[in-house]
């Protein structure tokens, strides 16, 4: 067995891991060794993992059952693996923090995102983590945030102005609405196996605490998103074709740099689901 090397990229989240192909079926030993560096650093990053769509799905499935998205464009042979090909006439969208799909009741645990082509420059992307977020605030605000919920709505980042154009679009949109309302989360919640607490809302999905009046929900939930984005909590990735990042998308949040316009970028995500936050 190749010996792994794991070197973190700070203290709140990151970590580099070398010493290993993604392309061919992990043995229980690295299985067991990424699903305790990705529980310790939330996020991991692999450097030439030149994958294919098939190699990439079946990496991300030994972490469990995969996402299909239903507005993303996916490869049409692997529609497990949805596509980020964005330039001038298909911008990004990405470019706001967010954790993946909170609008469905079982979150995703993660997700694996490969760098296929990449601008000349530009296009990194940020994490940051919930849970060195939530740590940092004052036991007054952790309990006040515990006993609060929020609705996501999948609506806010996926708007009909931009998503329901075409006659296709548009019934895709409505049926992904019907399939999708509205729906809660706590404020801040528990990792199902470290137990760490963390903080659930983002600036993507959220629409308001419920529990609040939605002027004290607004300075709240303000107050958090630019919290959560402390450099402090964050990592910042340049990113070169072939690099794999794969998170913990329970307690992480993460945010695409739009930076690069007129130049084209094409990334390839894998989304393991998840259970109910809690
Ligand atoms: O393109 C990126 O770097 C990240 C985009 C994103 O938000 C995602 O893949 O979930
Ligand atoms: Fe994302």
């Amino acid at each position: 067995m190749s010996e792994l090397a794991i070197t973190p990229l700070s203290p709140a989240i990151g970590a580099i891991v070398s010493g290993l192909s993604l392309a061919a079926p992990l043995s229980d030993e690295h299985r067991t060794a990424l699903n305790d560096a990705l529980l310790r650093h939330q996020l991991l990053f692999f450097r030439d993992q030149a994958l294919t769509p098939e190699q990439q799905r079946d990496f991300a499935r030994q972490f469990g059952d995969l996402h299909i998205h239903p507005i993303y464009p996916n490869v049409p042979e692997t529609p497990q693996i949805l596509v980020l090909d964005t330039d001038a006439n298909n911008l990004p969208d990405n470019d706001n923090w967010h954790t993946d799909v909170t609008f469905i009741p079982t979150p995703p645990l993660g997700a694996v995102l490969a760098a296929k082509q990449l601008p000349p420059t530009g296009g990194d992307t940020l994490w940051a983590s919930g849970t060195a977020a939530y740590d940092a605030l004052s036991p007054q605000l952790q309990a006040l945030l515990s006993g609060l919920t929020a609705t996501h709505d999948f609506a806010k980042s996926f708007p009909a102005s931009r998503h329901a154009i075409s006659a296709a679009g548009r019934a895709r949109w409505e049926a992904t609405r019907a399939k999708n309302p509205p729906l809660s989360h706590p404020v801040i919640r528990t990792h199902p196996v470290t137990g760490r607490r963390a903080i659930f809302v983002n600036e993507g999905f959220t629409l308001r605490i419920n529990e609040l009046p939605e002027r004290e929900s607004r300075a709240l939930l303000d107050f958090l998103y630019a919290h959560v984005a402390r450099p402090e909590f964050t990592v910042r990735w340049r990113w070169q074709v072939n690099d794999v990042a794969f998170w913990d998308n329970r307690v992480t949040q993460h945010y695409a740099i739009a930076d690069y316009l007129p130049a084209r970028r094409v990334m390839h995500r894998a989304t393991i689901l998840g259970d109910a936050p809690f």
